[in-house]
Formats: structure tokens, C-alpha cells, sequence
């Protein structure tokens, strides 16, 4: 059977700044240095299968939680873009480092900004629609020095960067994106207390959201008086619930702060990985793997009455022999939500590259591209060609 998608319909790959870039000082970088011993001594008390601990980093070593040089794509992705197009993809989702671009509070790094510039113009010449996100969880240290998102005054900050953005490269750029998973952010950093700044507070944690949402809000209304023709959403991180309590988790987690901005967003952007139910089978990570919640999600998104963008989904799967089913059976999933009404314009799988992934540092392997870490090299996966399949033919064959 062929399940056909819609002309125009976008397909591609996102990654994050801090993640895959390499070379970044942020409040990140610095709590790695803080943290690393700790995070590797705490793993060694946990039982790791032989593959993950044979791979470099593993979790046992220090330097696994030091982002470092990352995967260079800072300086590669031109040539990352170029694998991209070759799989087939038609949009890529990346986003910008606040703490390049204003290293120092309102000091703006013009070649920061070329940078950038060059990334945009580089997908623009291979085919490739920009999804600009303009803060995936990494502050500028002046900001992580005055208390980050707790602090009101972070909202003006952040809406100044936001404006300098859209002065200097919102003529290319069509979608942004203007804050990364707030409910994933404020939860592990001030609700768990396990991410910078590591301060447990429910006060705290209500503050950051509360900031977090007026921050989209101020930007929308400038970005929109700037560039009228600009779509401009949020990339919002969704579960599956099941079980006893699904409907309040449900309005809580999935669409809380979606409402909060509920005027002030041209798309909704979705980051879908699970369901807090069982599953056959599970990700490196322990994430189960069961595609059937994601059909339910798209659909409750209709609520907003507004195109709907899969801005992330994604499995970490070193061996690589989970991916390609994974891929297919959501794809299958996102089909079906659309069969039954959703929206939906675009699918980006998480991620193109090996990467980062925050507090478990680099063994969790997400990439289309494998990265391998002592050299660089990048080798395209298996299942990266069975995802470029459905984005060059823009059907999935099943
Ligand atoms: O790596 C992260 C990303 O930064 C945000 N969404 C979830 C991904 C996988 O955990």
C-alpha cells in the first residue's frame, strides 16, 4: 500500500546549536566542567549493555559530558547540508546560539550573525527550508549571571536578540521557531533541579514558564510587525498519556503552555518521542517505542485550528536496527492523523547528526549520520536511506 503526502509537503532533519556545533561557551559549557566527574561516577553505578560501553564516548568516561567540539558542525555544515540534500530532505530544521551572536550583554558579533547568514544561504542553495529556532535551552553567561529565565528581565533581553535577528536575517528566513520544549526545559532545570542552574524551586519553575510564555509573546508581536508574511510557532514537546490522571497530565504537559500563546502563533510546532505506556520494544534510552499514541496527539492539536509541523521525532539507536521501523511506523502514525484531519505540513526527524543529548553527553546516538567522535567522519546510517525513500518519493510504501 501507498500512503501519499501532500505536494509541497516538508521533509528534513533538525538539530540544535549547542549540540552539534562544538566550540560554544554557554551556561551549558560551563556546568559540563562542573558536572562531568559526577554524571560519569553516577553511571557507573548502572548496568550498560557491551555496545554502549565499547562506543567512544561511553558513559563511564568524564569526557562524554563535555560537549567540547561536538561534532564540528560549526565549521562543516556545508558538507552536513550536502548529505542532507542527498537523502532526499527539503527543509532542515537548526537553530542559533544566543551566546555567539551577544556574548556580551548588548554587544552583537556582526561575523556571529555572517555565520548564520552563510548556514541560511547555504540550505537556501541546496533546496533546503530554513526552520530557524532562536533559543534551544543554552543562555549567554551575562544571562545565567542575572538568573536566566527566572529573572523578568531576561524577557526584554531575549526580545532584543529576537529583533536583532529578524533585522539582520528575517528576509530569509520564512519559519521560526522562537523557544525549544519550555516544558522539557523547566521541568529538568527548576522543577527536577537536574539541569543549569540546577535550582529546584516550584516558585522558580513557575516563574521560568511564566517568562518563557510572555518572552514568545513579545517577539511574535515584533517579528509580525517586521515581517508580516513570517510563520512563527513554538516547538512544543507532547506525550502520549494513558492510565489514571492521562487527562490532566495531558492538558498540563501537551498544552498549557500552548495556551498561554495561544494567540500569538502561526503554526504549532510538536517534538513527539513516546508515551508513558509499555511497549515491545525501547530506544538505547529506555523510551518505548510505540508509534500508536502519535495519531492521537496530531489530532488533539487540531484544537488550535492551525498547520501543524512534526518539528522532532527521533530514537537513539546505535546498533541501528530499531530506526528504520521506528521512522516508517510514525510516519504511518503521523499518515493516519492526517487521514482523520490534522494539519500537518512537515515531518523533522530528530536528529541529522549524532549529537549531544544534554546531561547523558554523546553515547545516546539519535543521527540519520553517524558521527564517530575521535575523527569526525561522518557515515551515513541504513536507515537514513530507507527516511530518504519516503522524502524523495514523498510516499511511504508499506
Ligand atoms: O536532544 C533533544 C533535543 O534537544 C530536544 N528534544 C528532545 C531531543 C532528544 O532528547
Amino acid at each position: 500500500m501507498e500512503l501519499k503526502f501532500p505536494k509541497r509537503f516538508l521533509w528534513g532533519a533538525a538539530t540544535s546549536s549547542h549540540q552539534v556545533e562544538g566550540g560554544n561557551i554557554n551556561d551549558w559549557s560551563e556546568w559540563e566542567k562542573k558536572n562531568a566527574e559526577r554524571l560519569a561516577r553516577n553511571a557507573s553505578q548502572k548496568a550498560w549493555p557491551d555496545f554502549i560501553l565499547k562506543s567512544y564516548p561511553n558513559p563511564l568516561q568524564e569526557e562524554n559530558y563535555i560537549s567540547g567540539g561536538a561534532c564540528d558542525h560549526y565549521n562543516r555544515f556545508n558538507e552536513d547540508f550536502d548529505i542532507a540534500k542527498s537523502l532526499g530532505h527539503n527543509a532542515h530544521r537548526f537553530s542559533i546560539e544566543w551566546s555567539r551572536i551577544e556574548p556580551e550583554e548588548g554587544k552583537f558579533d556582526e561575523k556571529e550573525i555572517e555565520h548564520y547568514r552563510e548556514v541560511i544561504k547555504s540550505l537556501r542553495e541546496k533546496g533546503m527550508e530554513p526552520f530557524v529556532t532562536l533559543w534551544h535551552w543554552t543562555l549567554p553567561l551575562w544571562i545565567r549571571d542575572i538568573g536566566g529565565w527566572k529573572n523578568k528581565k531576561t524577557i526584554g533581553y531575549f526580545a532584543r536578540y529576537a529583533d536583532k535577528m529578524a533585522e539582520t536575517l528575517g528576509g530569509e528566513v520564512k519559519f521560526w521557531i522562537t523557544l525549544n520544549e519550555t516544558n522539557v526545559y523547566a521541568g529538568h532545570s527548576y522543577f527536577k533541579g537536574i539541569w543549569p542552574p540546577g535550582k529546584k524551586s516550584l516558585i522558580k519553575y513557575l516563574c521560568a514558564n511564566h517568562h518563557l510564555s510572555r518572552a514568545h509573546i513579545a517577539v511574535y508581536g515584533s517579528m509580525k510587525k517586521m515581517h508580516p508574511a513570517a510563520q512563527i510557532g513554538v516547538a512544543q514537546n507532547m506525550m502520549h498519556f494513558t492510565g489514571f490522571g492521562a487527562g490532566i497530565k495531558n492538558y498540563v504537559y501537551n498544552f498549557f503552555f500552548l495556551n498561554s500563546i495561544r494567540q500569538h502563533q502561526d503554526f504549532i510546532g510538536i517534538n513527539y518521542y513516546k508515551s508513558d505506556g509499555e511497549a515491545k520494544e525501547y530506544s538505547d534510552m529506555g523510551w518505548p517505542i510505540d508509534a500508536k499514541g502519535f495519531s492521537e496527539v496530531l489530532k488533539d492539536a487540531g484544537r488550535y485550528e492551525k498547520p501543524l509541523y512534526v518539528l522532532e521525532n527521533g530514537i537513539a539507536d546505535a546498533k541501528d536496527d530499531r530506526r528504520g521501523n521506528f521512522i516508517k511506523e510514525y510516519i504511518k502514525a503521523m499518515k493516519k492523523a492526517m487521514d482523520g484531519g490534522a494539519d500537518v505540513r512537515g515531518y523533522f526527524y530528530w536528529s541529522l547528526l549524532d549529537n549531544f543529548e544534554w546531561d547523558k553527553g554523546f553515547w545516546p546516538r539519535f543521527g540519520l549520520v553517524e558521527i564517530d567522535y575521535k575523527n569526525l567522519e561522518r557515515k551515513v546510517r541504513p536507515s537514513a536511506l530507507e527516511y530518504a525513500k519516503i522524502c524523495k518519493e514523498n510516499k511511504l510504501i508499506i
